[in-house]
């Protein structure tokens, strides 16, 4: 690809893994105060080390690392950009970057530790609402740049399939700009009035909606680009081509169609909003699963096509086949295998009764390190492997990819040991997010830590892998960066590796974007307008403190 779009995607590549190292320290720290084995120094306090973690790895290393992979591959699939979209898609790095810096000092400051779901009651500087306004503002910035790439191209081949990787980029940032229209209503019109003092109060149930309107949609934003990995990069670097081009663009509509309407799933207990929404949402949480199914399906047959087609045979034989060695393989598989277990979590959290037993637990925390933190965390490293070398022209020796096999065991241990003890000690009852790591010395709160795995050195023990891991990969990264020799010559170059796609029996009904969308909003005004309507007319006057915690 073009010399400026490598670096485009190189800055957002280093600006998302300087996010990863303080992320990452903050979430050592965590482990070690849940511990008891840390006393912080009085000016920080675990919340504000929580929310540091939270917010820089959950919010901008993911956002930053995505768009360096779309920039790069729209750049691969459709051609160089144009001053145009060079232009935004650089300006919209800067304002995120911007946006970045301004929540991060407030946080840092302790002017800001409000978690990284940061809704209301808890209340932050209004810098810091307005720091992740500029960073929403300059996400839509990049997504216009790509989305303006993609509608040039497709003047200029009228008629033509876009390439799949395009499809996936152009699905998954239009649900991000529909999720964020809840985020950017609450930010401008509740927290920053209140924030900046022009308001006294705040509807809390009102402002934590339209927060879960965004948040649930939020953790697709994070899953499409490895979805995109496993279905446009995984075949190329397995040797064969995607299974089904049609079955592969339906899953990304269906995300479009089914992401939003569901944030009540994560609000099941509070008061404020009628059982038959909440329900209604939770049938509506059913259907997102089928795209992650369909996904599952589509990966088993693209690993026993590929086996099969080197000579494996008999009912698993086929899978001794596959290249084990090579770590962008490997660190996929393992990817995947953890979402089993995270996605049947999901399940277990949307289904009604049962989210009454692990809701505000541990067990949420260990969902979201298995789901977040392995599933989608993994693929970006795997992407990482070969995308830097790819872009700085480096090679990736030997010596990197066994210490990036090392890196990918490591982390895959320290996740299973730490989100085990979190989903066991949710089920017995404890409580996430406090920093009374002791529960006040109440005697059965101590029991729930004597089991063999539920206990906090279990945790400490994966919490602690986990950092040697995340180092690892900021060595790997750096030498990938700055230190591994420049290839020499160009058949040696490292490959962006895009399977070959068949779009002969895929319908042209698919890429019709303005039905996928109309649809999506009939289905959002559908599950939202009147339960939100109903919290605009009947919010108490001074309604700050409405939920009970
Ligand atoms: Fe979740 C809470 C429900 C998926 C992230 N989730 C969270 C939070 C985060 C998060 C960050 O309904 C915490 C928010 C907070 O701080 O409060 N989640 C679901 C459901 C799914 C789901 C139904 N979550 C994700 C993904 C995330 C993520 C993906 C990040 C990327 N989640 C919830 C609910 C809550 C929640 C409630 C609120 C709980 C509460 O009370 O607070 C579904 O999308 C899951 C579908 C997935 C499957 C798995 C199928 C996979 C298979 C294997 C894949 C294998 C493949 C083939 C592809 C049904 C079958 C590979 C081949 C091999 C051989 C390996």
């Amino acid at each position: 690809i073009a010399v400026k779009d490598r670096k485009l995607a190189l800055w957002n590549i280093g600006i998302a893994y300087i996010a990863f190292i303080i992320g990452t320290f903050c979430g050592l720290l965590q482990v070690f105060i849940r511990n008891d084995a840390l006393q912080l120094p009085k000016f920080l306090d675990y919340y504000q080390i929580l929310t540091a973690h939270g917010v820089l790895l959950a919010l901008i290393f993911t956002t930053f690392f995505i768009f360096a992979f779309l920039i790069a591959g729209m750049s691969k699939t459709l051609g160089a950009f144009g001053p145009k979209v060079s232009l935004f898609a650089w300006l919209g790095l800067w304002v995120t970057a911007i946006g970045t810096t301004m929540a991060t000092v407030m946080i840092i400051a302790g002017k800001a530790s409000v978690l990284y779901t940061f809704y209301a009651p808890l209340k932050a500087s209004g810098w810091y609402y307005l720091g992740l306004a500029l960073f929403i503002i300059g996400t839509w910035l990049s997504s216009f740049a790509l989305l303006g790439h993609f509608v040039a191209w497709k003047k200029k081949n009228k008629g033509k399939f876009s390439p799949l990787f395009a499809y996936m980029t152009v699905a998954t940032l239009l649900l991000w700009i529909i999720a964020c229209l809840g985020v950017v209503a609450t930010v401008v019109f509740q927290y920053l009035p209140w924030a900046f003092g022009f308001t006294d109060t705040i509807n809390v149930e009102l402002s934590r909606s339209l927060f879960w309107y965004f948040g649930h949609p939020l953790v697709y934003f994070w899953l499409l680009p490895a979805y995109m990995a496993w279905y446009v990069v995984m075949p190329k670097i397995i040797g064969t081509k995607v299974f089904s081009d049609s079955l592969a663009r339906f899953s990304f509509i269906l995300f479009i169609l089914f992401s939003f309407p569901v944030g009540f799933h994560h609000q099941l207990t509070e008061p404020g909003i009628d059982s038959f929404w909440k329900f209604l949402q939770v049938v509506l949480t059913f259907m997102v699963i089928i795209p992650t199914l369909m996904t599952a399906f589509s990966m088993f047959a693209t690993f026993e096509t590929s086996g099969r087609e080197k000579g494996g045979t008999g009912l698993f034989g086929w899978l001794r086949k596959l290249p084990w060695k090579d770590v962008r393989f490997s660190s996929l598989f393992i990817a995947m295998l953890f979402f089993i277990p995270g996605g049947a979590g999901g399940i277990i959290n949307a289904s009604f009764q049962l989210n009454e037993l692990v809701h505000n637990t541990l067990w949420v925390v260990g969902h979201f390190h298995i789901t977040v933190g392995t599933p989608v965390a993994m693929t970006f490293m795997s992407v990482t492997f070969w995308l830097i070398p790819y872009l700085t022209g480096r090679e990736f020796p030997k010596h990197l990819q066994k210490l990036a096999h090392i890196q990918i065991g490591s982390w895959a241990i320290g996740m299973l040991l730490m989100s085990t003890a979190q989903h066991l000690l949710g089920l017995l009852g404890a409580p996430r997010r406090t920093a009374y790591s002791g529960y006040n010395g109440n005697e059965s709160a101590a029991e729930w830590f004597h089991g063999i795995l539920s206990n906090h050195v279990t945790m400490a023990v994966g919490g602690t892998i986990l950092f040697f891991s995340a180092m690892l990969l900021v060595y790997i990264v750096a030498n990938l960066m700055f230190v591994s020799p420049k290839v020499q010559e160009e058949k040696n170059l490292v490959e962006f590796p895009i399977a070959e796609s068949d779009t002969s029996h895929t319908s042209k009904f698919l890429e019709n974007w303005g039905i996928w969308v109309g649809i999506a909003l009939a289905l959002i005004v559908m599950a939202y307008a009147l339960p939100l309507a109903d919290m605009i007319q009947h919010a108490p006057p001074g309604s700050r403190g409405f939920i009970t915690w």
